[in-house]
């Protein structure tokens, strides 16, 4: 039996977008064999507490053949702050990108929507496979884009969508944007074969990907808000961007 991916609780309270972008997630992960993938057990569904108000955290994590860790994680806090948050690390015998994103809304406005395919590589160039199909997307157009902090302009591709989307359709966009890039990348990868001569400098590239994303303060400050410096730290580093064993 394929295992399916499992529907969520918290998301019929979190802004649409976000519950869009979740479900178009899902839909594209079903085209994959997906198996469980095991997070520290007692970190699977949190609840904290932040500034008098509950955090809780709903994680779904798979792994496929081509996937080491597939990782959707919907987070509300209080009645106001709502998060997605998307990894898929490839396994390192596959040159594949690193697909992310994040909608971070505060009080029913998004004021951060990113998404990127980032380089598997050293070089920090995506695959011509993988440019060619970015290239031929409809373009896209943003009243409010935003610039990228120091850390991410080290990971993230030429392609990268940091956005505050304004409008309903802006929206829309964004959404459309983000499942065009999850599309190619799992059409991609199922018709990729291994390249196990390549893994080093795969592992060494995901690791590097990992350590950039981990200063992200703003994230770190809402975990330490909401639990403590030391519960931030783990979360970050076993969770969210744990290193792949070199
Ligand atoms: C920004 N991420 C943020 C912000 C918050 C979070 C509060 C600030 C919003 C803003 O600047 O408007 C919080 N994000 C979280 C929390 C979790 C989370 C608490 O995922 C999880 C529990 N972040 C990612 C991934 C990407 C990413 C996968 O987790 C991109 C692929 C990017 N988030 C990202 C970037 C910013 C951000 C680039 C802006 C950081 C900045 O402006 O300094």
């Amino acid at each position: 039996m394929p295992l399916s991916v499992a529907t969520s609780s918290i998301r019929q309270s979190q802004h649409p977008l976000v519950r869009q972008l979740a479900e178009g997630i899902e839909a594209g992960w079903q085209q994959l064999a997906l198996s469980p993938y095991y997070l520290p057990e007692e970190l699977g569904y949190v609840e904290g507490k932040l500034e008098g108000e509950k955090l809780i955290i709903e994680n779904r994590c798979y792994q496929t053949p081509q996937f080491r860790k597939m990782h959707l994680e919907l987070a509300k806090i209080g009645k106001n702050l709502d998060i997605l948050h998307c990894v898929m690390f490839p396994r390192p015998e596959y040159e594949l990108p690193i697909f992310g994103c994040d909608i971070v809304s505060g009080r029913g406005q998004i004021s951060a929507a990113i998404v990127d395919l980032s380089a598997a590589t050293a070089a920090g160039d995506l695959t011509t496979e993988y440019t060619r199909q970015l290239s031929q997307l409809a373009q896209t157009n943003y009243s409010q884009p935003r610039d990228l902090p120091e850390w991410g302009k080290r990971i993230f591709s030429e392609f990268c969508c940091f956005v505050k989307p304004t409008t309903p359709a802006e929206e829309q966009q964004f959404l459309a944007q983000a499942k065009a890039y999850l599309s190619i990348h799992i059409q991609t990868a199922l018709s990729k074969l291994p390249t196990p001569e390549r893994r080093a400098d795969l592992i060494a590239r995901q690791r590097y990907y990992c350590q950039q994303q981990q200063q992200n303060d703003k994230t770190r400050r809402v975990l330490e808000k909401a639990f403590d410096p030391q519960w931030a730290e783990r979360y970050m580093t076993t969770v969210l961007f744990d290193l792949p064993e070199a």
